[in-house]
């Protein structure tokens, strides 16, 4: 059964980055992994592509050929894509059954939230056997501003009730976070969205004309009780690893790695353990079903890596990738040595 995720979010929150990453992330780990490109403005594509959209259609020339604007000629392009849906389908056949596929989307944040062509081609992949989750990336960059942290939870929340598909919604380049100054609150303030009444101050006194509006919208937040965030820095492993279990658990895939598959480092090998002791279909899906855990899971850890001691953990983090630089330095000298010995 295929997975997946349809990766969204407004232009430059990350999307083409974050496949990238993901997919780099997954061959290091030996799990299969395909990326889709449907963005038609995806210039520099900086992932390898199992298929483009741009050999179905591009940008430019429904521009050209139908005098529509950048807005118009994305639209057009997504209802090409469905009108050809069989495009699609016939590709992703393909890349087989035990396919796990990104979607990159292009960032019109309207074809997420409003426009029926991107819904309707989701719809058709979960009829076709996808198992999806919406990934939807939001730059961390908009908690600095109440304001902005509002309409990044309206985007978030329409997307979420547009979609209608398991959706993990995302602050990305959170490791740029502090480069904007201090937070008025704690970072899982912003990520578990309990209490947003604290947040009238503010915007009271930074738009006192709207003060009546916005506190209508946070209400309206609240009232639905949905909208909640991961993190993301894309070059930091544990936040790439906390963020693939989150997936996994809403997309509901469990990966088995096949059975001839090396058994990793520092794993232990099961193989002559006593039944009672080997890995089982249980343990495996009560592991996948649990909460959570690891390193970065809890926003107070990423607040302290990338917020309160980013400078310390900069230098430590440093420190470890040259310890196993040089270990990897002896261990290729050993090596070497053995090999002219013999
Ligand atoms: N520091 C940092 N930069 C990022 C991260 N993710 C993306 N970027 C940068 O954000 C910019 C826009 O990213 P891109 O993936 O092209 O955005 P897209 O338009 O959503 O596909 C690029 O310059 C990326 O290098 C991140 O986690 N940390
Ligand atoms: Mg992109």
């Amino acid at each position: 059964m295929p997975f997946g995720e349809v990766v969204c979010g407004s232009p430059g929150s990350g999307k083409s980055t974050y496949c990238y990453g993901k997919h780099q992330l997954f061959i290091a780990l030996n799990r299969p992994i395909a990326i889709v490109n449907l963005d038609p403005a995806n210039e520099n594509i900086p992932y390898p592509c199992a298929i483009d959209i741009s050999s179905l259609i591009t940008l430019d020339d429904v521009m050209n050929e139908h005098g529509l604007g950048p807005n118009g000629g994305m639209l057009y392009c997504m209802e090409y894509l469905e009108a050809n849906y069989d495009w699609l389908e016939d590709r992703l056949k393909e890349l087989g059954n035990e396919a796990y596929v990104l979607f990159d989307l292009p960032g019109q944040v309207e074809l997420s939230t409003n426009h029926e062509s991107v819904k309707r081609i989701v719809k058709k992949l979960e009829k076709s056997g996808f198992r999806l989750a919406a990934v939807h990336l939001c730059d961390a960059h908009y908690v600095t501003d109440a304001s902005k942290y509002i309409s990044v939870l309206m985007l978030s929340l329409r997307a979420m009730l547009h979609l209608e598909l398991p959706h993990v919604n995302v602050l990305s380049k959170v490791d740029l976070i502090q480069q904007y100054g201090d937070l008025d609150f704690n970072l899982d303030f912003y990520t578990e969205v309990q209490d947003l009444s604290y947040l009238e101050n503010t915007l009271s006194s930074s738009s006192p004309r709207f003060a009546a509006l916005n506190m209508a919208i946070v209400s309206l937040i609240e009232d639905y009780g949905l909208v909640g965030f991961e993190t993301l820095a894309v070059e930091d492993k544990e936040s790439m690893l906390h963020l693939t279990r989150a997936i996994d658990k809403a997309n509901g895939c469990v990966f088995v790695p096949p059975q001839d598959a090396k058994v990793p480092d520092g794993a232990v090998d099961a193989t002559d353990a006593p039944p009672t002791q080997k890995p089982n279909a249980y343990g495996l899906f009560a592991t996948a079903m649990g909460a959570v855990k690891g390193p970065r899971s809890d926003p107070r850890d990423v607040q302290e890596r990338w917020l309160d001691a980013k400078e310390e953990w900069d230098a430590y983090e440093k420190a470890q990738w040259r310890r196993e630089g040089q270990l990897v330095q002896e261990e290729n000298a050993k090596r070497s040595q053995i090999r002219e010995r013999k």
